[in-house]
């Protein structure tokens, strides 16, 4: 504890150099005041482990743990005589399987509840949007003409079940897949069966003695990454539409400028829409209403946070407080007077910090607990059972708020919930699956290319600044962006969403969003979004003129600030799919091994996308814009 002390004496934290975000900047100041700490802190304090760092050690069996070097990795083995290339491999295996179970596993939990909307077990949801439940019903080659709703989705159930049961055969949306495409993963062996048995075959491969050979795990690693961007995450968000109504544009607000001290504040943080869509229910009812009143509050403001707002965003236009690193400096406002969490990303930290400021705070899944912190659990055949409890104590916390409020002036508005349908919609194509007018003016070169930035913050590196001058320097070059997760969150803050953003674009692609409207950086939801843009690459292929696989279209994807394992599942999964990937921060391999080359060049010669790294934004930007470049020139389009 005394070094801990004298540590952060030696080095108090700057809050200019942890974050672009003025709200977070104004709150971590607030935090140090009052003593309270945050991931800023706790990352001065703990340096990373350089052997760790770059995935140089392995603790798979009790021979070891095992350390090799990384400044020189060939000049050691593992007590079993594992290679710098087999440790790497099978941890890495071990990230996208984890991640890809995180996925999969939030999908799952949404079948469960479609299970239970079809079987008529359940009241609090239904299915919404019936016309994409056809869409999706057809795409997987469901019959649906003259039947009815309920049959369609009772076999659409039992079809994508399948995603995560099958233990033999293709998973069902593979059928979106553009046939050249499939045709590569079928040679390669990377069709994935069912997302269970893939992730379980991954947990066994990597055990002490199994599989050793780097290039046989790295395609065990695309087949099971492939099981949650075209299985599990994919699931996930077409369920979401279905049950709450596929994303539309709409002005919708980011930032802590929309806590509002005179109502009671409820932030939802994590990322299952289920306890999401109830609390937007349970906050609108004139009961709950009522008693807010009462207690002098002039209503209940829900707001969302990381994946779980990015959704509703989108969805519903209820306004974000802001990203991953934002989570726990949000809570020095005072003004939060309940968070509720679901799964994924929720820092224990937050726990501590509120109670540092009498924050109730509320874990909601059997899934995901915290050691001291409340658990109010959230069943999905009784929503309003944890939904009103939650409700009632934010009011009583409101009644008598135990600390100043002090909520950072800062609103930022922009047009959220595009999907790449409507963009294509928008362009003036029909709004069912007509890519044309995007592809035409990617042909024409009005867009040069387009490019997925995603993924998370991370303190390790300056919060939102690299999504930001990343994503400035690809419109300024004629790209267009989209996002998902907490980066179109920094992008949000930034201003970028709005259509007047246009004008920081190159002249092309201003010239398009200018004609249609639309901002040139594009927000399609959260990480199991991304699934959007595999759906939206497929139909950029089938529409023609780009080539005949994903591999051929002029698009690059990057995570600059990841920190999760889920971001490694997807890169893994839009490389295999045919995406060069970029990410930022540090990257878990050892440069010039045989296992870094595999990822950073291999891949592609195999017909792949391939992974790439980099830590400038600048950089960043110019390596996938030399990509883009390259694939228009393999399809022969002009420059
Ligand atoms: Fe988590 Fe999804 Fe990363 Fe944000 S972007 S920190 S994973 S909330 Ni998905
Ligand atoms: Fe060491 Fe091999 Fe055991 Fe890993 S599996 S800890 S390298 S002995």
């Amino acid at each position: 504890e005394k070094q801990l002390s004298e540590v952060k004496k030696s080095k108090p934290l700057d809050p200019k150099a942890a974050t672009t975000c003025e709200s977070t900047i104004q709150m971590l100041r607030r935090a140090a005041a009052d003593g309270a700490e945050t991931a800023f802190n706790r990352a001065a304090e703990m340096k990373p482990c350089p052997i760790g760092a770059e995935s140089s050690c392995c603790k798979h069996c009790f021979m070891g743990p095992c350390r090799l070097n990384p400044r020189d990795p060939y000049s050691r083995v593992g007590v079993c005589g594992a290679t710098i290339d087999t440790i790497a491999a099978r941890n890495f295996s071990r990230m996208v399987a984890s991640g890809g179970a995180a996925h999969t596993d939030h999908g799952m939990g949404m079948l469960d509840v479609f299970r239970e909307v079809v079987r008529g077990n359940i009241k609090g949801y239904k299915i919404k949007n019936e016309k994409k439940l056809f869409e999706v019903a057809k795409s997987i080659d469901i019959k649906v003409d003259g039947r009815s709703v309920k049959d369609v989705a009772t076999d659409l159930y039992t079809e994508l079940e399948r995603t995560y049961t099958q233990v033999e055969g293709e998973i069902p949306f593979m059928k979106r897949v553009p046939p050249k495409t499939l045709e590569l993963w079928r040679k390669a062996g990377i069709v994935p069966r069912g997302a269970m048995r893939e992730i379980m075959e991954i947990m066994h491969r990597s055990h002490m003695g199994v599989d050793q050979d780097y290039e046989n795990i790295v395609k065990q690693c695309s087949r099971t990454a492939l099981a949650d961007g075209w299985g599990g995450s994919m699931v996930a968000t077409e369920l979401g539409d279905i049950m709450f109504g596929s994303p539309e544009p709409k002005k919708a607000g980011v930032n802590m400028g929309f806590l509002k001290e005179d109502q009671v504040n409820i932030i939802v943080h994590g990322h299952e829409p289920l306890l999401f869509e109830a609390m937007i229910v349970a906050s609108s009812d004139p009961e709950n209403l009522k008693k807010a009143e009462a207690a002098g509050a002039k209503g209940i403001n829900l707001l969302g946070m990381c994946c779980s707002g990015a959704e509703v965003l989108g969805r519903h236009g209820v306004p974000h407080a802001g990203n991953f690193l934002s989570t726990e400096p949000v809570l020095a406002t005072g003004a939060v007077d309940a968070m509720a969490v679901d799964v994924q990303c929720i820092m224990t930290g937050l726990n501590t910090m509120s109670k540092c400021y009498g924050t109730r705070f509320f874990t909601t899944n059997r899934k995901a607990m915290i050691e001291g912190a409340e658990h109010v659990e959230f069943d999905e055949h009784d929503t309003e059972k944890c939904t009103n409890q939650i409700i009632d104590m934010a009011i009583e916390r409101f009644r008598n708020r135990p600390v100043q409020v002090e909520i950072p002036q800062r609103q930022d508005w922009g047009i959220h919930g595009f999907s790449m349908e409507y963009i294509s919609y928008m362009l003036g194509g029909t709004f069912r699956s007509s890519y044309v007018p995007l592809n035409d003016n990617i042909i024409n070169g009005r867009i040069r290319g387009v490019a997925g930035v995603v993924g998370c913050t991370n303190p390790r590196v300056k919060q939102d600044y690299i999504h930001v001058e990343l994503v400035k320097e690809l419109i300024k070059n004629n790209v267009l962006v989209v996002q998902t997760g907490c980066s179109q969150i920094a992008l949000a803050k930034a201003g970028l969403m709005k259509p007047d953003a246009a004008v920081l674009a190159g002249d092309g692609l201003q010239e398009v969003c200018e004609t249609v409207g639309m901002p040139p950086v594009i927000s399609l939801g959260s990480c199991v979004d991304n699934s959007r843009i595999l759906t939206a690459c497929a139909e950029m292929v089938r529409t023609g003129g780009l080539g005949d696989k994903l591999s051929d279209l002029p698009v690059a994807g990057c995570a600059p600030e990841y920190m999760s394992e889920k971001a490694i599942c997807i890169g893994q999964y839009f490389v295999a799919s045919g995406v060069y990937t970029v990410f930022g921060v540090t990257f878990p391999s050892v440069e010039g091994t045989k296992f870094h080359k595999l990822l950073f060049e291999g891949l592609e010669e195999q017909g792949f996308g391939k992974w790439g790294f980099a830590t400038d934004p600048y950089d960043i930007a110019h390596l996938m814009i030399e990509h883009i470049d390259k694939k228009r020139a393999a399809l022969g389009i002009k420059g």
